[in-house]
């Protein structure tokens, strides 16, 4: 693990962003850590947020037009990578976000910010069976833009729940031939935990969680 990696899982539970417990997600599985990008609430997290996804964005080298933030927790992020890469990087990226109801009055539409055209980078959460990031990938095509890569905070690496066996990240990479990026992986955080050596059954639940859901077994 890389120390910006480590600094992450640290600004993450100090935020209580990651937390450890029992959480269904969206997929139905019964987590023992959840990522609530929601609680990156302040302006002071913001900040940081944005100086960790600039730093891995220009890690993976995308090739990009715009970034794009999906409603509603990849808005907040957009905004803040978008940000630091100007104030800390000079990088002008023009970024965009969605809609989840369409406007019809005023300046109507669905996307707000620049125009989805052209090579299209998502900057979004966290993934899990890669549902959220799949519906992204429909609102590119359809505004006629090519997805260039995706950008997450946390890859959860977990088998996709269509009985492919493959990961999320596997079946979305191979669709669409692109890369995906993420600031931590679940292995980092078991990695993390295990350096610490205090987290005693929590730990556990981590390794069975693996050993059911995860792709490197
Ligand atoms: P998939 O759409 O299954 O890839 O799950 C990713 C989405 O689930 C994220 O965009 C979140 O809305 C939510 N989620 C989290 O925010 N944090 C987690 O640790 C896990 C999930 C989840 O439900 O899988």
């Amino acid at each position: 693990m890389k120390e910006y990696q480590r600094e992450f899982i640290e600004f993450a539970l100090a935020n209580e962003v990651l937390r450890f417990g029992s959480f269904v997600l969206k997929s139905g599985r019964t987590s023992p850590y959840f990522f609530n990008a929601g609680l990156f609430n302040s302006g002071k997290s913001l900040n940081a947020i944005g100086r960790f996804y600039a730093a891995a964005f220009l890690d993976a080298n995308f090739e990009y037009d715009v970034i794009f933030g999906p409603a509603y927790k990849g808005i907040p992020l957009v905004c803040a990578t978008a940000m630091s890469l100007s104030s800390q990087h000079s990088i002008e990226a023009p970024f965009a976000f969605n809609r989840k109801e369409k406007k019809d009055h005023g300046e109507g539409g669905d996307i707000v910010g620049t125009p989805l055209s052209g090579k299209v980078v998502v900057v979004d959460d966290v993934i899990t069976a890669g549902t959220a990031i799949n519906e992204s990938i429909g609102i590119i095509r359809e505004k006629k833009g090519v997805l260039t890569g995706v950008l997450v905070a946390v890859d959860r690496a977990e088998i996709a729940p269509d009985g492919s066996g493959k990961s999320a990240i596997q079946a979305i990479q191979e669709a669409n031939n692109i890369p995906i990026r993420a600031i931590i992986t679940m292995d980092h955080i078991i990695e993390y935990m295990e350096e610490k050596g205090t987290y005693g059954d929590q730990l556990k639940m981590m390794k069975e969680y693996k050993a059911q859901y995860g792709i490197n077994k």
